[in-house]
C-alpha cells in the first residue's frame, strides 16, 4: 500500500519540454487543470500528496518519476540521461531527506531515469534505453542488493521508457503493449494486452487497488476493469504531448 505521493506543479516552460510526439505544444493552463485533477485522483486513492513548486528552469520537471526511485527501504536519486533534465535531481533531495533515512545516488557515467524502472515486489526490472545505460542499471542493482532487493535489465527497442509500454498492477497482472507482449522476461505474468492503437494507455498506475488510467482509451478501460480493478480515468492529454504519462507525474511511496 502507498500512503504518500510527491508531484511537482508544471512550469510555464513546459511548452519547451522534450518530445518526440508531434502532437503540438501543450496548453499550459489546461495542463495546470489536468495536474490538479491528477492530484485529486491520487487523493481519492487515499494518498497524502506532497506538491513541490513549479521549477521554470527545467521544462520537464513535472515528470518527477524520472529523478528518483522510491522503495520501502530507501530512495535512490537518479542521473537522468537527458542532459536538459540532469539538474532536476537537486530539487528532489530536500523533500526525500524528510521521508527517507537512506538515500543512494546514481553517478556519471551511469545514467538512469526511473521511468525505466518497474517494481514487482522485491524485484526491479530496469529498461536499457536512450536515457538509462548499463552503468546506471549496474549501480542501481548494486544499491538495491544492499537492501535485500534485486534487479535485472530489459533492452528496449521501441519505447522511450520501460514503463511507456508496461505497468505492473500487482496480483501478477501486467499491462503490456507492443514489444513487451511477447517479451520472454514477462511471460510469467498474467498479461493484460493493450492494443497498439491505445498504446498510450499501457502507462497506468496501480494505487492501493485502484488503477489510474488515461482518459480516452475505452478498450484499455474495459480490459483493466474486467480484471477486477476500480478504474479512475484522468485526462493527461497535455502531458502526452511531451511523451509523459500517468506514472511520470508522481512518485508514490
Ligand atoms: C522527457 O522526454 O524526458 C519528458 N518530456 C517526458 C518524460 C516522461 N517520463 C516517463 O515516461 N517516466
Amino acid at each position: 500500500m502507498f500512503t504518500k505521493a510527491i508531484v511537482r506543479t508544471p512550469a510555464a516552460s513546459m511548452i519547451k519540454g522534450l518530445t518526440s510526439a508531434s502532437l503540438g505544444v501543450p496548453d499550459f493552463d489546461l495542463a495546470l487543470k489536468q495536474h490538479a485533477e491528477y492530484i485529486h485522483a491520487l487523493e481519492a486513492c487515499g494518498l497524502e500528496v506532497i506538491c513541490l513548486e513549479a521549477n521554470t528552469q527545467y521544462p520537464d520537471s513535472t515528470f518527477v518519476e524520472d529523478v528518483a526511485l522510491l522503495t520501502k527501504k530507501c530512495a535512490i536519486i537518479t542521473n537522468p540521461g537527458a542532459p536538459s533534465r540532469r539538474g532536476e535531481t537537486e530539487g528532489m533531495r530536500g523533500v526525500l531527506d524528510k521521508h527517507f533515512e537512506d538515500i543512494e545516488v546514481i553517478q556519471s557515467p551511469g545514467t538512469l531515469e526511473a521511468g525505466d524502472v518497474m517494481m514487482v515486489d522485491s524485484h526491479f526490472f530496469i529498461g536499457l534505453s536512450a536515457r538509462t545505460n548499463q552503468s546506471g542499471a549496474d549501480q542501481l542493482i548494486a544499491h538495491l542488493e544492499k537492501y535485500g532487493f534485486n534487479g535485472s535489465v530489459v533492452a528496449l527497442e521501441e519505447v522511450l521508457h520501460l514503463k511507456t509500454g508496461v505497468a505492473y498492477l500487482e496480483h501478477n497482472n501486467l499491462l503490456a503493449c507492443g514489444e513487451f507482449l511477447t517479451h520472454p522476461d514477462f511471460q510469467k505474468f498474467n498479461i493484460l494486452p493493450i492494443a497498439s492503437v491505445e498504446s498510450y494507455a499501457a502507462n497506468c498506475i496501480w494505487v492501493n487497488d485502484k488503477v489510474l488510467i488515461p482518459f480516452g482509451y475505452p478498450k484499455a478501460r474495459n480490459t483493466i476493469s474486467n480484471a477486477g480493478y476500480d478504474v479512475l480515468e484522468v485526462d493527461v492529454s497535455e502531458f502526452r504531448k511531451l511523451d509523459g504519462g500517468l506514472s511520470c507525474l508522481s512518485l508514490r511511496f
